[in-house]
């Protein structure tokens, strides 16, 4: 039941946080850890080291003051809920904490001789900083298929793409597309043609690798993101993929029925941006159309 199993105290004043500690640690029933640290480099470095759920954040630190606190822990460490204990009371800034990403803002004067209530608090925030993280991921899953959206997509690239500048892996993006899915649609209806994009998303999971990351585009388009992967790497997996397609269906189907798909696939170059990368793909992908569909281009 309880999500609540580590929270650090970011606090420098030591008579303040003895106060604090005493009073999370006579509050709560269960084993929780409660670490202590006086400066928001100690609490990024242990939050790097330990799952920790909640975050008590001083805003008057050695090395930091005000809102820039929550900002650079909340880049830093962006699940944990931040609950905010200051004695800077200021309405404005309570609204901008929240804002920023912290949880709740909790003036000091106005818990003093209640600070009992401080776990119950810290528990409502952690339970609603999960609730935010359930949502943002279910904001990048398509609920057709249950594989990524376009937002998936997105934020997939971005992170890849800062590993492309770091690093210089490779990447690559194949733009997979049903033909002549109207045709299809029309013929059998749509909830067939659901059948089918459900089973194709399920069938590119199943012949790409666990760091390729499938997700749909948009109707009956799919892109695939294969990092660490060169361009002729990228055209062998897509060929595979293609040919195993209308096997895939075979049993669905009647016998003069197939269902193929084209493939663009484009390779990360640098200058790119996700917005060129993915017109490439889809340039391509547009050339496996042209050149007669069921076929890979790049
Ligand atoms: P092409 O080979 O050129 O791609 O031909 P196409 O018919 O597949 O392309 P077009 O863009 O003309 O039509 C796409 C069709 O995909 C139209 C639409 O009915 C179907 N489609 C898109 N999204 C869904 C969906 O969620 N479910 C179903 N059943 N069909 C969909
Ligand atoms: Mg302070
Ligand atoms: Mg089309
Ligand atoms: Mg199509
Ligand atoms: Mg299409």
């Amino acid at each position: 039941m309880d999500e609540l199993k580590t929270i650090v105290l970011v606090e420098d004043n030591e008579a303040e946080a003895r106060l604090t500690m005493k009073c999370l640690r006579r509050s709560a029933e269960l084993p929780i850890t409660i670490h202590h640290v006086t400066t928001l480099a100690e609490a990024i470095k242990y939050s790097r080291e330990v799952t920790v759920d909640a975050f008590i954040l001083d805003l008057g630190l050695p090395d930091s003051s005000g809102l820039d606190g929550i900002v650079r822990l909340k880049i830093a460490a962006p699940e944990p809920a931040i609950v905010v204990l200051t004695a800077h009371d200021d309405e404005n800034d309570a609204l901008r904490s929240v804002r920023m990403g912290a949880q709740l803002f909790v003036p000091k004067h106005e818990i003093a001789g209640h600070m009992h209530v401080m776990l119950r608090l810290v528990r409502q925030a952690v339970a609603r900083q999960k609730q935010l993280l359930d949502a943002l991921a279910q904001a990048h899953i398509d609920p057709l298929t249950a594989i990524a959206n376009r937002r998936g997509l997105d934020s997939e690239l971005e992170r890849r793409m800062a590993d492309f500048q770091r690093h210089k892996t490779p990447l690559c993006l194949a733009m997979i597309d049903v033909d002549h899915f109207k045709q299809f649609n029309d013929r059998f209806g749509h909830e067939m043609g659901d059948h089918i994009l459900k089973k194709l998303a399920a069938q590119l999971v199943n012949q790409t690798r666990k760091s390729d990351l499938c997700t749909r585009f948009g109707g009956e388009e799919f892109a695939i993101v294969m990092p660490m992967t060169k361009l002729d790497e990228a055209l062998e997996i897509s060929k595979r993929i293609v040919q195993c397609i209308p096997k895939t269906f075979a049993q669905d189907l009647p016998e003069d029925t197939q269902v193929t798909v084209s493939c663009g696939v484009a390779e990360f170059l640098p200058g790119d941006e996700i917005r060129t990368l993915v017109q490439r793909a889809d340039t391509a992908l547009y050339a496996a159309k042209q050149q007669g569909r069921n076929q890979v281009q790049r």
